[in-house]
Order: structure tokens, then sequence, then C-alpha cells
């Protein structure tokens, strides 16, 4: 009775430590990652995809877990993946890793943000990029078609 008592509130008290080293962390160090890039390639089917770099100043790994615009009904991570000769592109559920002091670029041919039913006939779209850490990053993207890109 006393030894469960003695745990329950040790773990009271472990769980109190660790909420306010996160609060004092946030406090003196933003959890920001920024963008770098921007670019909404679109295909004439109301297809495309984001392309950016991410940077991730923190000492901590953050995670771009999903993508929203008011431009797309449906934005999804992807990733290409090479089997033999043929080339995939296949959703990714658990996000992209951007690692602490570093960068993670999604470009042609490989990570990228699928974008589809876009809104014909802009020149800029506003995606709004939620990540594991650091919330939500609002961002504004030239849009480039496809066709001129290769
Ligand atoms: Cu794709």
């Amino acid at each position: 009775m006393r030894l469960a008592t003695t745990l329950a509130l040790t773990a009271l008290a472990l769980t109190q430590t660790g909420c306010a080293r996160r609060a004092e962390a946030s406090a003196t160090m933003p959890l920001t990652v920024s963008v770098e890039s921007p670019v909404a390639s679109v295909l004439p089917s109301h297809v495309g995809a984001l392309y950016l770099r991410l940077i991730n100043p923190s000492d901590d790994d953050d995670r771009l877990v999903s993508v929203e615009s008011p431009s797309a009904q449906d934005a999804q991570l992807h990733d290409v993946v090479h089997t033999g000769d043929l080339v995939a592109m296949r959703p990714v559920t658990d996000g992209f890793l951007v690692p602490p002091h570093g960068t993670l670029t999604l470009a042609r041919g490989g990570k990228h943000v699928m974008l589809f039913g876009l809104t014909p006939a802009v020149t800029r779209m506003t995606f709004t990029l939620h990540f594991e850490r650091a919330g939500a990053v609002v961002v504004d993207a030239p849009v480039r078609s496809a066709m001129d890109e290769e």
C-alpha cells in the first residue's frame, strides 16, 4: 500500500518535471521550422506537387505530418520508390523527418507533397504545414506548370 502510494507520487513528480522542462525549452528557443523555395508544380489535370526545403534549427527531431491548402481538395505526403526499373509514388503515413540542425528537401523525383483537386488558374497557393513539434507553419508558394519544367 505504502509502496503503491510512493510510486504514484514519483510518477506524478516525473510528469510535472517533464512539463516544466518542456515549457522552459519553448520559452527560450523557438521550435520553428523554416521553409525555403516553396513551389507548387501543377499539371493541367489539376494534380500537382509541392516542393520546398525545410530547415530545423532546434536540437530535436521534427516531423512534417500533414499539409492542407484552400487551393487543394487533398494533399498527401508521398515518397518515390525505385524497384528495379519501376518507379512508383507511395503515400507516407509516418510523416517526413526533419533532423535537428538539419534540412529536408522535397523535390522532383523524391519526397513531395502530392496535391489533388487543385483550383485552376491561380498564380499563388497558400499551404499550412503541420509539424509534430513546430505546429502549424503557413507557406505562400508560386504556382508553376509542371509541363514547363522538362
Ligand atoms: Cu506523388
